[in-house]
């Protein structure tokens, strides 16, 4: 290992020419909360007791051996990711992830299922998310919460209760919001001809799942759009302009819009639409993924889109106020490795965005300088983060560079490769 200490020494001295404070960059970077997605652990499947894969037009691909096959083994795997994933940290777990002695339906969930989750979480010290299951289920084939079946609907407007009742559990539990994402996969393979009805309904739903948990406290509702799923290739009842209609109507202090970095048209970005939400909004919701050339929920990568969501809300002064959860499930690869590698460049990304000279780049666009404007903000793209990044896992002890990868692949032998 070289000297981390003078790598360290050496990116301060740099970053100090433009007046970056290295250790404040580092503080931020630390507090700020990662929701780390539950799903990556076992390919989105849950532990319901119930027979029935994955639907609602998302996938996983491949057959990598060692995933976790019951909440225990999914904890511990998530234990052992947490130590190389420096900072402060949430598990979000989907309401398919209960732990009953036996089948419960999604409309009949109550937090005692939840309640390993919640003891759990405690002793980490860490808070917990929730997301209702608005899919693979029997009674999701032909929508949820937009169904034109009533008793359909009924059940599904009762599972996004539940599930809010299950929020603020968590935040009764562990002391921090718990920040709920809806995500419907109502859609159609097909255009209908009728567009508006599902809408309307829908809307009804969520004004129901609202009204009828006015009293609950504690959790934040992200409601996320989508561009379309598999099998629902021509029309999306949770549209973006549904679904953004939907948040900055309604005008409350908890439903927020969630932006899913997969859910938009190919050259569609997220890190370009904070700007205007933030216009309308306090609040937000991301869901970090790595599309690639649709949906497809690859590892988050260091890239220049992971990039410019991090520096846009450091620059917007929104990262306090944007809940950053990842999104991704990858089953072609060791899923610890997955989670890990996802989550350190999603923090690192972050910091990189920390150490710019923000204040001298917002002067010289006030100034109308756009030439230097252009070179400061280029000339930062290849600035040594990872000599601080390097000092700040040092610090966490959550292993240096790779140090952290012959330890997964010794759990993997010792633990993943035994089930
Ligand atoms: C699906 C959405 C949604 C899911 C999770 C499992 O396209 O991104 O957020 O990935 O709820
Ligand atoms: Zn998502």
């Amino acid at each position: 290992m070289y000297d981390l200490k003078k790598g360290y020494e050496v990116a301060k001295e740099i970053y100090g020419q433009y007046g970056i404070d290295v250790d404040k960059a580092i503080e931020i970077c630390d507090k700020t909360p990662l929701s780390i997605h539950c799903w990556q652990g076992d390919d989105v499947i849950g532990f319901e007791k119930k027979e029935g894969g994955l639907t609602g037009g998302i996938q996983t691909t491949g057959n990598y051996p060692g995933k976790a096959r019951n909440a225990a083994e999914l904890r511990a795997d998530l234990e052992f990711a947490m130590k190389y994933i420096p900072g402060e940290k949430k598990v979000n777990v989907h309401a398919n992830y209960q732990e009953a002695d036996s089948f419960v339906d999604r409309n009949e969930i109550e937090p005692k299922h939840f309640e390993n989750w919640a003891n759990w979480a405690v002793e980490q010290g860490i808070g917990l998310d929730f997301n209702p299951t608005y899919f693979s289920h029997p009674k999701s084939e032909n929508g949820t919460l937009s169904a034109a079946d009533e008793d359909v609907r009924k059940f599904w407007i009762e599972h996004g209760i539940r599930c809010r009742r299950i929020g603020q559990y968590f935040y009764e539990k562990t002391g921090k919001v718990c920040v709920i994402n809806h995500w419907t996969p109502d859609g159609d393979k097909e255009f209908p001809v009728d567009t508006i009805s599902p809408r309307l309904r829908m809307k009804d739903s969520y004004d129901q799942i609202f009204e009828a948990t006015k009293d609950v406290k504690g959790v934040m509702d992200g409601i996320e759009s989508k561009v379309f799923g598999i099998g629902a290739e021509s029309y999306t009842v949770g549209s973006h302009e549904f679904c953004m209609g939907y948040v900055f109507g309604k005008n409350t202090d908890h439903i927020i819009l969630t932006l899913d970095t997969g859910h938009y048209h190919p050259t569609e970005v997220v890190s370009a639409k904070l700007g205007a939400v933030y216009a309308f909004q306090d609040h937000a919701l991301l869901h970090v993924s790595r599309p690639v050339r649709w949906d497809s929920d690859h590892v988050v990568a260091i890239d220049d889109e992971t990039k410019a969501i991090m520096e846009e809300l450091v620059r917007l002064g929104k990262l306090d106020a944007t809940y950053i959860a990842t999104d991704f499930f990858d089953a072609s690869i060791n899923r610890v490795v997955a989670w890990v590698t996802g989550l350190r460049n999603t923090r690192k990304a972050l910091l990189a965005a920390l150490l710019q000279p923000v204040d001298m780049m917002k002067k010289l666009e006030a100034d109308g300088d756009v030439s230097s404007r252009l070179a400061v903000t280029q000339e930062f793209k290849a600035a040594p983060f990872s000599l601080v990044w390097d000092y700040y896992c040092s610090q966490k002890n959550a292993g240096v560079g790779l140090e952290w990868l012959k330890e997964v692949k010794a759990y993997e032998e010792d633990v993943l490769s035994k089930r």
